[in-house]
């Protein structure tokens, strides 16, 4: 008998677009596990392993860290769980991530939420947010855009191509946001 896979809803969308926010939400109503990738890479690095000094360079950099790296993080926090249902937020954040990922673990996602913001409005959010994150400057902001542009995009454009992109107007007030969340997902258990 084969094994149940797990359920993976990818969460995408640019740096401040509200991912993390949302997920929290999400956990709340709807039973699954919230997995930050950029999350957990920040808590490799407190941990003081041995690829925290690399990882936090990269992520100075807004540069994206070698998908083993992230691909294992991700593995053993669904491991842990125990849980079968996963929000993967801020993951893939490039094609090599996404086919690693899906290589590595057989898992394809249920679909892909994908938070639709503008610049200006993420970098107002970014700069309000305050919590001390080393990425969260005005130098790496513009970093973290053009590597979003340039490299993440274009895995949402791969999972449209596949029918599987559910987009939300990430711009609105937070409750907002979430009525139109809360529509993708009781859609889904229909
Ligand atoms: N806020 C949220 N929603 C709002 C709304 N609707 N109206 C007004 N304000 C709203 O929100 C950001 C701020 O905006 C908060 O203060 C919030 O209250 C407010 P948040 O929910 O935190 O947005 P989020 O999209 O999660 O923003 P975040 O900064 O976390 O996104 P990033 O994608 O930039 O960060 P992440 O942690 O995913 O990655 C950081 C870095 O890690 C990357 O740049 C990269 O270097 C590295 N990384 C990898 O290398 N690989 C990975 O797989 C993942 C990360
Ligand atoms: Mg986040």
């Amino acid at each position: 008998l084969a094994e149940k896979k797990p359920t993976v809803v990818f969460v995408l969308g640019g740096p401040g677009s509200g991912k993390g926010t949302q997920c929290a939400n999400i956990v709340q109503h709807f039973g699954y596990t919230h997995l930050s990738a950029g999350d957990l890479l920040r808590a490799e690095i407190k941990s003081g392993s041995e690829n925290g000094t690399m990882i936090q360079n990269m992520i100075k950099e807004g540069k994206i860290v070698p998908s083993e790296v992230t691909i294992k993080l991700l593995q053993k926090a669904m491991l842990e769980s125990g849980n079968d249902k996963f929000l993967i937020d801020g993951f893939p954040r490039n094609e090599e991530n996404r086919a690693a990922f899906e290589a590595v673990t057989k898992i394809e996602p249920e679909f892909v939420l994908f938070f639709d913001c503008s610049e200006e409005e993420m970098e107002r959010r970014i700069l309000n947010r305050n919590q001390g994150r080393e990425d969260d400057n005005i130098e790496t902001i513009r970093k973290r855009f053009k590597v979003f542009l340039e490299s993440s995009l274009p895995v949402v454009q791969y999972y449209e191509s596949k029918d599987k992109v559910r987009k939300i107007d990430a711009a609105k007030p937070v409750a907002e946001v979430f009525e139109a969340v809360k529509v993708v997902f009781t859609a889904k258990d229909e």
